[in-house]
């Protein structure tokens, strides 16, 4: 059986919350590899009554909404336990059995050092700062990589985890006294707090990379699903204006101990326009009111932070890089109702960077940071879409919108996104 990995093809919330809990009757294992609770994926699921029921998830994966699924925590995230506890609480509070969620004994957790430092080291940069979602993400990433970091089997030894917490705290304190001005962490304190949640994560703590193996020797299907996305991978993003994170599809690797052969599918979430939360390069950003536009129709609001996001037009070279660096097998092309009711639709087929034509992503940050957009401009359409089930039924402006898209990325969109709701898809054959 197969494991798949769903990724984000442009800068993150591409919709790949909805598009896993799409998966999620025909998938036995869902499993976050990568980031944290700085990702927010928003999932919208009729209820029998008819009402619309909208959850917001961080870190939990997005299958836990489906029954049956088991959610896993793998190695290459980074929890903040108190948010983790807030989730599980929140969901079963709504009646969601939360009670197969598996945890990685080699995931790395968030202290509240770590939340600090994001947080003074965003406003020490000013205007050089990353604009990122202030959850301690980087911070804690770097102390893995410096082989300081705590995790979550550290938290089942005391005298281990002070000792590590200790480590940790060494050349921090020395930076929050002596660089932002500010009191040292208490390693008492920190302790204590990392402590508190022991007995509730202990059972839920396994080997979930030696879990996925078993599970996939016994024909389970396994659905790994990237947090952010390519343009925020930390080495084939837009540098440094990323996450501290590989969200590209081979992360799934290393970050849930999958080996890659055997890897047989990567879904890629493409949105039928793009959008950025955070600062960085961004060609068709658009900074008028066709903008606004965008943010107002697609609701394009952070589901963590709240922060309105930057809008701008389809950039095929995104999608076609997307396309190259995470191997995809099938597209899922995301918001294609919210572009109803223009005129003609901008799509960017290649950027013009100092004269020059470029048909690839340039392999310099300073040339992406001023490319300029060339569009090709393709017929609107202004019937509602939400309505269409078969991709026979969409408008032939709305067809013709999504082959060229296929053609430029070199990709067939097998899953077509008409409203936030569960069944609000069209699937192609
Ligand atoms: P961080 O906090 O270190 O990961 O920030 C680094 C950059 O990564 C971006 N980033 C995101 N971009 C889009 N969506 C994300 N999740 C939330 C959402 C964002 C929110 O689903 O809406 O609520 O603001 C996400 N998480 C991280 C971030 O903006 C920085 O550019
Ligand atoms: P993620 O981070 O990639 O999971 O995406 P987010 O949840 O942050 O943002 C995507 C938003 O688009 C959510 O509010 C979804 O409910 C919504 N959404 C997903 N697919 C569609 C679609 O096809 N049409 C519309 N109108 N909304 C969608
Ligand atoms: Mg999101």
């Amino acid at each position: 059986m197969p494991a798949i990995v769903l990724v984000g093809a442009q800068w993150g919330d591409e919709g790949k919350g909805k598009a896993t809990d799409l998966l999620g009757s025909r998938i036995d294992y869902v499993v976050k590899f990568n980031g944290g609770n700085n990702a927010g994926h928003t999932v919208v699921i009729e209820q029998p009554d008819g009402s619309r029921e909208k959850y917001a998830l961080h870190l939990l994966p997005s299958g836990i909404l489906t029954e049956g699924v088991v959610p896993v925590i793998a190695n290459g995230v980074v929890i903040d336990l108190g948010v983790l506890f807030e989730e599980i609480d929140a969901l079963n509070a709504r009646g969601i059995d939360t009670s197969r969620l598996v945890v990685s004994g080699n995931a790395h957790v968030i202290a509240s050092y770590n939340r600090t430092l994001d947080k003074v080291t965003e406003r020490f940069l000013g205007s050089r700062r990353i604009g990122t979602t202030g959850r301690g993400i980087g911070p804690t990433y770097a102390d893995k990589m410096s082989r300081v970091g705590i995790r979550v089997q550290d938290l089942f030894d005391e005298s281990i985890l002070r000792q590590k917490v200790e480590a940790a705290l060494e050349v921090k304190n020395q930076v929050f006294v002596k660089v932002y001005n500010r009191r040292a962490s208490d390693v008492d304190e920190v302790v204590e707090d990392l402590l508190q949640y022991v007995e509730r994560l202990r059972p839920m703590v396994a080997d979930t990379s030696l879990l996925l193996e078993k599970a996939l020797n016994d024909d389970q299907a396994v659905l790994c699903e990237a947090g952010q996305a390519t343009l925020l991978d930390v080495d084939h993003g837009t540098y440094p204006y990323v996450t501290s994170s590989n969200a590209i599809s081979a992360g799934a690797c290393t970050g849930a101990g999958i080996p890659p052969t055997r890897i047989d599918r990567v879904i890629a979430v493409l949105k039928a326009y793009t959008t950025r939360v955070g600062e960085g390069p961004f060609p068709t950003e658009l900074l008028d009111d066709k903008g606004e536009f965008l943010r107002k129709q697609g609701a394009e609001f952070g589901v963590t932070t709240g922060r309105p996001r930057r809008c701008g037009w389809m950039d095929t070279v995104i999608g076609r890089y997307a396309n190259r660096v995470n191997g995809v097998t099938d597209f899922v092309l995301t918001k294609l109702d919210i572009l109803g009711g223009l005129d003609t639709v901008p799509v960017c087929v290649a950027y013009e960077i100092d004269g020059v034509r470029y048909d690839e992503m340039p392999m310099s940050q300073s040339d992406f940071h001023h490319a300029t957009p060339i569009y090709e401009e393709l017929p609107g359409w202004f019937e509602d879409i939400g309505t269409c089930r078969t991709y026979g039924e969409l408008p032939a402006n709305c067809r013709a919108y999504v082959e060229f898209v296929e053609q430029r990325i070199g990709a067939r969109v097998s899953v077509i996104g008409v409203g936030p709701g569960r069944e609000e898809v069209i699937v192609r054959h």
